[in-house]
C-alpha cells in the first residue's frame, strides 16, 4: 500500500485544524426495513411496485443495505476509517408513516439510537430532512405541488428539531431539493414522471418555501445548532466566449443553480429567472406573506453536492413551439471533445469545477460557511478489481477524491470558508433507478445477502487522510 505509506511522509496538502471528514448517505439508500415498524410507504417503494422494470435490474428499495439492522456496525466502521462527521437523512415516511398525525415512537427510537452512537463514535450526526422520498400519503395529494405538503413537512421538521436538537447541531432542511423538480416533472426520472414545467416551477418554489418555513421553526424553537441546505451546484461552463454561448450558459445557471441558491443565501429570487417566468407564463402561486418568510429565513450553512459540469452552447435550432416547455428552450447541452469521463454514470470528469463553484460562493454569496456534501465516482462491476485478500483496489476512486481536495485546498488557500469533505457515500448503496449499477462506496456491501462490509482501499487511503489532516 504505498499510496499511504506516502501519505504519512509528506504532506503536502495540510487542511485547517478540525477539518470534517466523512462520508453521506440517505435513509431510503442504506436503511431497508421499508416496511417494518410502521414505516409508511413513499414514492419510491410505491413507484417500484408499480414499474419495476424502471429500476437497474428491477431492484427495488426494500431492503438496501439493512442500516436500519445494523447501523452500530457500521457506525463502528465510520469510526475505524477516520470519520468525525457522517451525513445522512430521517424517513418522513419512518417518523410519519402517511405523511402527518401521531409520530411512529419506533422511528423515534431508531434515530435516537443512530444519533447517540453516531456522538457516543465521536462522530458529528448532520441530519437531512427531505431526500427525495415523498411520504406516499402525501404524493396522493399533489406533493410538492400542493401547499398543505409544506404544512405537514414544517410540522414534520419541528418534530425532529424537538426530538433530535438537543444532540443535533447541524440540520440540513434539504438535499439538491432541484431534483425531485426535475425528475418529477421534467425529465422523468422521478415519480410521478410527469413533464409539466408549470408544475415543476410551483414544486420548487414550494419547497423553497418549506426550507425558509423549517428554519424559522428552528429558531423559534430557539435551537442553537446550524441549519442549513444542501445544494447540487453543476457550474455551467460556455461552449466559447461568444456572446451567444456565454448568454446560454448564464441562463443555464439561472434555471439549476441560482434558482435555489439565491434563495437559500440571498433570501430573494435571481432578477433574470423571474423574468424568464413572467414572460413565457409561468409564475407560480405565491401567497402574501411568502417572500417575507423566504427574505428573513436564509441558510447559516450551506451543503454542496459536486459531481459534474454543465457545458453549454447557444441553441442549434428554434424549439418546437408544440413540445412541452422545457429550459433547454434557451440552450443546448454541450459535448466537450476530449472530455474526460467517468463512462459508467455517464458524467464528466472535471475537478477545477469544485473550485470554480467555492470561489463563486465567496465572492457572491457572501463567503457562508461551506463544506463539500457530496462528491464521488459510481463504479460499475467494481468486484473484478478484488485483489487475492478480497479487497476492492479502487485507486480511480482515491485519485478522483485526491484530484478535487487538491482543488478544495486552493480554495481554502484564497479565503474560502470551506470547512469540511464528505465523499457519497460511505458503503454501497442502493441508487434510485440506477438500483446497485454503481457503487460509491468506501465500503462494499455483499449484495447476496446485504450483509457483510469489506472496506475498500480508498476507505484505508481516507483514513490516513483523515487522521494526519491532509495528503
Ligand atoms: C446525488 C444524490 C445521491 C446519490 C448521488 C449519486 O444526486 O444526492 O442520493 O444518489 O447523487 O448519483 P446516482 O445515484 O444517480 O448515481
Amino acid at each position: 500500500m504505498k499510496t499511504i505509506e506516502k501519505v504519512v511522509k509528506d504532506i503536502q496538502y495540510r487542511f485547517p485544524e478540525g477539518f470534517w471528514w466523512g462520508s453521506s448517505a440517505s435513509a431510503a439508500q442504506t436503511e431497508g426495513a421499508a416496511d417494518v415498524d410502521g414505516k409508511g410507504k413513499n414514492i419510491w417503494d410505491y413507484w417500484y411496485e408499480k414499474e419495476p422494470n424502471r429500476f437497474f435490474n428491477r431492484v427495488g428499495p426494500q431492503t438496501t443495505s439493512q442500516f436500519y439492522y445494523r447501523y452500530k456496525e457500521d457506525i463502528q466502521l465510520m469510526k475505524e476509517l477516520g470519520h468525525n462527521s457522517f451525513r445522512t437523512s430521517i424517513s418522513w415516511s419512518r417518523m410519519f408513516p402517511s405523511g402527518k398525525g401521531e409520530v411512529n415512537e419506533k422511528a423515534v427510537e431508531f434515530y435516537n439510537n443512530v444519533i447517540n452512537e453516531l456522538i457516543e463514535a465521536e462522530i458529528e450526526p448532520f441530519i437531512n430532512l427531505f431526500h427525495f422520498d415523498m411520504p406516499l400519503e402525501l404524493q396522493k395529494i399533489g406533493g410538492w405541488i400542493n401547499r398543505e405538503v409544506v404544512d405537514a413537512y414544517v410540522e414534520y421538521a419541528k418534530t425532529c428539531f424537538r426530538l433530535f436538537g438537543d444532540r443535533v447541531k447541524k440540520w440540513f432542511t434539504h438535499n439538491e431539493p432541484i431534483v425531485p423538480v426535475e425528475g418529477g416533472y421534467l425529465y422523468d426520472f422521478h415519480y410521478p414522471n410527469e413533464v409539466d414545467f408549470r408544475k415543476a416551477v410551483q414544486a420548487g418554489y414550494h419547497t423553497i418555501l418549506s426550507s425558509a418555513r423549517a428554519i424559522k421553526a428552528y429558531k423559534e424553537l430557539g435551537q442553537d445548532g446550524k441549519i442549513g441546505i444542501i445544494l447540487n451546484l453543476t457550474p455551467s461552463y460556455p461552449r466559447s466566449q461568444h456572446p451567444a454561448d456565454v448568454k446560454a450558459s448564464k441562463i443555464a445557471d439561472v434555471f439549476f443553480n441560482r434558482s435555489f441558491l439565491d434563495p437559500s443565501v440571498k433570501g430573494e429570487f435571481p432578477i433574470e429567472l423571474v423574468e424568464i417566468l413572467k414572460e413565457e407564463g409561468y409564475m407560480p402561486v405565491i401567497e402574501e406573506g411568502d417572500l417575507e418568510v423566504i427574505k428573513n429565513n436564509t441558510v447559516d450553512i450551506l451543503g454542496i453536492n459536486y459531481y459534474q459540469p454543465r457545458r453549454v452552447k447557444a441553441k442549434e435550432n428554434l424549439p418546437n413551439p408544440e413540445a412541452p416547455f422545457m429550459p433547454e428552450r434557451y440552450f443546448d447541452h454541450y459535448i466537450m471533445p476530449g472530455r474526460k469521463m467517468n463512462p459508467y454514470r455517464g458524467w464528466e470528469i472535471y475537478e477545477k469545477g469544485i473550485y470554480d463553484i467555492l470561489i463563486n460562493v465567496k465572492e457572491n454569496y457572501g463567503n457562508i460557511e461551506c463544506f463539500i456534501s457530496e462528491n464521488g465516482m459510481g463504479v460499475e462491476g467494481e468486484e473484478r478489481f478484488r485483489d487475492e485478500n478480497g479487497m476492492i483496489q479502487d485507486d480511480y476512486r482515491i485519485e478522483f477524491i485526491r484530484e478535487h481536495l487538491k482543488w478544495v485546498h486552493k480554495a481554502i488557500q484564497e479565503g474560502c470558508n470551506v470547512k469540511g469533505y464528505h465523499l457519497w457515500t460511505f458503503m454501497d448503496n442502493w441508487s434510485w433507478t440506477n438500483a446497485y449499477k454503481n457503487r460509491y462506496g468506501f465500503v462494499s456491501v455483499n449484495l447476496d445477502n446485504n450483509a457483510e462490509r469489506m472496506v475498500k482501499k480508498s476507505g484505508y487511503w481516507f483514513k490516513v487522510v483523515s487522521e494526519h489532516n491532509g495528503f
